[in-house]
C-alpha cells in the first residue's frame, strides 16, 4: 500500500491540474505519484511528482539563463534563443528523488517521508548542455558547473538551492537543458521555462527554473553540496553519525524494480499479473524476477522496451492462482553491471536511495 501515515490524498488542481497525487506537505507542496501509474513506461504530467525546497518563483517563460564563469564567450539566453541556436533533442529518464522510499528505511530519518512515489519517467526536450558550454568556449581547467534557478529561499540566512555538477557529466550527451516534458511544454511545477535532465543522477541535478551555470574550479563550499545530498564511502551501522569526511555526493540512483499492481486489490481465481518499473542509474536492466512464495523460488518476468542507464522498462509476470487465497509477490532487478537489488538496503544519515525488493499482497477470491 501506498499510504502510510501522514499522507492525504489530494484532488489537484493545486498543484498542475487533473489527477490524484499523494501530497506530503503543503507548503511547499510535495507531492507523490501513486503506485497504479508505475504499470507504464511514461507517467503521466498531471500525476508526476513534485519536489522542491522552497517552491517555484514565478512563471517568467522569457527568462534568460546566463552561462558564465571559466567560459571565453559568456552567454545569455531564453527558451527561444536556444532552441534557435542547438540542434534539438528528446531524451527519456526516469527522474528519482534521492529521498524516494526514505519512509521505509530503519532506523527513521528525518526529512520528507516518502514511499515510493517520489519518482516518474517522462520524455524530456531540449539542447544538449554540451553544446551551449562549447559555444560559450569552456575553459580546460573547469571541473564543475555551478547551477542554480530562480526559486528564492524563504529569508536570506537560509541557502539558496544549487547543484555543482561535475564537467564530465554536464558534458555527457544525455545532459539536457529541456523546455518540453512529454511532449508539452513545460510546466512550471517541473521547471519551466527551463530545467536540467540528468539521466541516471538523482533528482536533485535536475535544476529546475534554471538562471545560472556558472563554470568553476571547484565544487561549491556551501551548504546544498557539503552537507545535503551526501552518501556515506563506505558502509556504516544502521543509525552511526558518519564524519564528514567518509561522506561524498549523491550522484547515480541504484538498481531498483517498484511493483505498480496489483496492490490491496481483489482478483478473481485464474490468471495473475504482477506488473512495474525497474531501472538503475548505473547501468540498463539486465532482468527483473519476481517470487510469490515469499523469495523461496524466482522467476523471469518479461520486460518492454528500450534499455538504458536512467532509463526505466516495464516488466511484467504472469501465472495462474487456481485457488482463492492471499498472494504476496516480490520483484527485484539486476542491471548489467551485474548489480542486485538488494533484500534491504544500507541506512545512511539522510535516508536515501531505498531500493530494497518491494512487496506487494492482494486477494485472489471465487
Ligand atoms: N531550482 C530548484 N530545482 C530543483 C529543486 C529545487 O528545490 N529548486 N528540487 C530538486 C529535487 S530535490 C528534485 S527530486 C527534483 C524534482 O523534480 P520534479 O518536481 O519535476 O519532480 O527537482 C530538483 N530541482
Ligand atoms: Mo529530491
Amino acid at each position: 500500500m501506498q499510504a502510510a501515515g501522514a499522507l492525504a490524498v489530494l484532488r489537484s488542481g493545486v498543484a498542475h491540474g487533473g489527477e490524484l497525487l499523494l501530497r506530503h506537505s503543503g507548503a511547499p507542496q510535495q507531492l507523490a505519484t501513486p503506485l497504479e501509474y508505475f504499470d507504464r513506461a511514461i507517467t503521466p504530467s498531471r500525476v508526476f511528482f513534485v519536489r522542491s525546497h522552497f517552491g517555484p518563483p514565478g512563471l517568467d517563460r522569457t527568462r534568460k539563463t546566463a552561462f558564465d564563469g571559466m567560459v571565453t564567450t559568456p552567454l545569455t539566453l531564453d527558451v527561444d534563443e536556444l532552441r534557435k541556436s542547438f540542434p534539438e533533442v528528446t531524451v527519456t529518464a526516469l527522474l528519482q528523488c534521492a529521498g524516494n522510499g526514505r519512509a521505509l528505511h530503519k532506523p527513521r530519518v528525518p526529512g520528507v517521508q516518502w514511499v515510493h512515489g517520489a519518482m516518474g519517467q517522462a520524455t524530456f526536450t531540449g539542447v544538449r548542455l554540451r553544446d551551449v558550454l562549447t559555444k560559450a568556449g569552456l575553459s580546460k581547467d573547469a571541473q564543475y558547473l555551478r547551477v542554480s534557478g530562480a526559486d528564492a529561499p524563504p529569508k536570506p540566512t537560509v541557502p539558496a538551492f544549487m547543484r555543482s555538477l561535475p564537467i564530465e557529466r554536464a558534458m555527457d550527451p544525455t545532459t539536457l537543458l529541456a523546455y518540453r516534458m512529454n511532449g508539452e511544454e513545460l510546466t512550471l511545477a517541473h521547471g519551466a521555462p527551463l530545467r536540467l535532465v540528468v539521466p541516471g543522477w538523482a533528482g536533485d541535478h535536475w535544476v529546475k527554473w534554471l538562471v545560472s551555470v556558472r563554470a568553476e574550479k571547484e565544487e561549491d563550499g556551501g551548504f546544498f553540496m557539503k552537507t545535503a545530498y551526501r552518501m556515506p564511502t563506505e558502509p556504516i551501522e544502521p543509525g552511526a553519525a558518519v564524519p564528514p569526511e567518509k561522506m561524498k555526493p549523491a550522484t547515480t540512483f541504484p538498481v531498483k524494480s517498484t511493483i505498480a499492481r496489483p496492490d490491496g486489490e481483489k482478483r478473481p481465481v485464474g490468471p495473475q499479473e504482477v506488473t512495474g518499473l525497474a531501472f538503475s542509474g548505473v547501468a540498463p536492466i539486465a532482468s527483473v524476477e519476481v517470487s510469490i512464495d515469499d523469495g523461496k523460488t524466482w522467476a523471469k518476468a518479461t520486460l518492454e522496451g528500450e534499455a538504458g542507464v536512467g532509463r526505466a522498462q516495464v516488466f511484467r509476470y504472469r501465472f495462474d492462482k487456481k485457488e482463492p487465497g492471499r498472494v504476496k509477490a516480490m520483484a527485484r532487478a539486476k542491471d548489467k553491471k551485474g548489480n542486485l537489488q538488494p533484500e534491504s538496503p544500507a541506512w545512511n544519515p539522510s535516508g536515501y536511495f531505498w531500493n530494497g525488493w518491494h512487496a506487494v499482497e492482494w486477494e485472489v477470491g471465487s
